[in-house]
């Protein structure tokens, strides 16, 4: 019922607050044997961290994880895994002004109206800072994933207000460059225009949306479940659980709308598809190709921009919100958004494994 918990033979439930003494997961289903140290979580961790840039919120969290169970001897044993992360750098007081007031496009209002009480620091349990977790649960999902199939999922910023990567259509992201800069932005020579352009925007007090794409290579064909477990499904029900995520696109996505059937179907060679309209998913099954999804954030709705709203006696007040935020949630979503497709792909496959490991590889099998 409360929709802390997700995934079916592989399960992630995630605990915690921005604000309160520590955040956490419990990881339940994951095979024994896996080899896992706090150090194997610190790259992924650093890639989605505030404080690493000064395009990014300025919180200094020291991210390190603490592993509670589920381990012994460095290896997983197959029982619940728990992470644990401290709060170390959390400031109440920059919501002391906000604590009675709602702030337009956060779920301030919306908590308040379900719950009748919520914690107003730091955004409470709507925070970005849960995100945390999810990167954690899934540097052991992505690691079963390359290890056991050869599986890797990688993302990049794809588009920031108006601003979209020069590339030609159909051009291979340059991974490289990916991580080569705070954006995780595909092409190098346009990062001093992000800068420039966020630069301007923080000092402007206001904030921006983004696009971030993620695409999973290596799946083999058969992951995925008909019906009501499809793996777009449940693809797109993973992003879309992602902060300040808007909409969701696999493959071609919305673009499908204007295309013809003889243009948007991804015809078969033996040498491999023509095309990848389908994202890589057929009737929620991976069809082998890559899985290809996008995703749309709103922008930060913490702004210094006053703008009108309410406060919890029902009055009409004006609110600016002081404090640490990011001028763009989408900066930091790259591997947030790899980590859910590296958890949903890690539970389909346990699930694949469960009903259909016997039929093994079934010909013709399209290269
Ligand atoms: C967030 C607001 C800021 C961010 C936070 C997400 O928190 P605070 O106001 O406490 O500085 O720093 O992000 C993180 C701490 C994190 O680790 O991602 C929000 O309102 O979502």
């Amino acid at each position: 019922m409360s929709s802390n918990t997700f995934g079916k033979l592989l399960s992630v439930t995630t605990f915690g607050e921005s604000h309160g003494p520590a955040i956490g997961c419990v990881i339940d289903g994951c095979p024994p044997g896996i080899a896992i140290a706090p150090a194997d979580f610190v790259h992924d961790l650093a890639r989605r961290a505030t404080g690493k840039s000064r395009y990014t919120s300025q919180r200094h969290e020291a991210d390190e994880v603490e592993i509670l169970s589920g381990v012994y001897e460095g290896k997983t044993t197959g029982t619940p895994i728990a992470l644990l992360i401290r709060n170390v750098d959390a400031r109440s007081k920059d919501y002391a002004e906000i604590a009675q007031t709602f702030r337009p496009g956060h779920a301030d209002y919306t908590y308040w109206q379900k719950y009748g009480i919520r914690d107003p620091r730091g955004g409470g349990r709507a925070s970005a800072r849960e995100t945390t977790m999810r990167v954690a649960a899934a540097v052991i999902a992505k690691k079963w994933l390359k290890q056991r199939y050869g599986v890797e999922v990688h993302g990049w910023l794809a588009q920031i207000g108006g601003i979209r990567p020069e590339l030609s259509e159909g051009a291979a992201i340059d991974f490289d460059s990916v991580e080569s800069n705070p954006f995780f932005w595909p092409v190098a020579a346009q990062v001093p225009e992000l800068e420039h352009y966020i630069n301007a925007l923080r000092k402007a007090g206001d904030s921006v949306g983004a696009r971030v794409n993620v695409v999973a290579v290596g799946v083999p064909p058969g992951w995925g479940e008909p019906v009501y477990g499809k793996l777009d499904a449940e693809l797109a029900a993973a992003l879309m659980s992602i902060n300040a995520v808007k909409g969701v696109e696999i493959g071609a996505g919305f673009a499908a709308v204007v295309q013809n059937g003889s243009e948007h179907r991804d015809e078969m060679r033996l040498d491999g598809f023509t095309s990848n309209h389908a994202g890589g998913i057929l009737g929620g099954i991976a069809s082998g190709q890559d899985i290809v999804a996008s995703i749309a954030l709103k922008p930060t709705s913490s702004i210094l921009i006053p703008g009108h709203s309410m406060n919890t006696a029902g009055e009409e007040v004006e609110v600016r919100t002081k404090g640490r935020h990011d001028p763009c949630v989408g900066i930091r979503a790259t591997p947030i958004a790899e980590a859910m497709m590296a958890l949903v792909l890690m539970d389909q496959a346990l699930r694949h494994r469960a009903q259909c490991g016997d039929v093994g590889e079934v010909s013709p099998r399209i290269a």
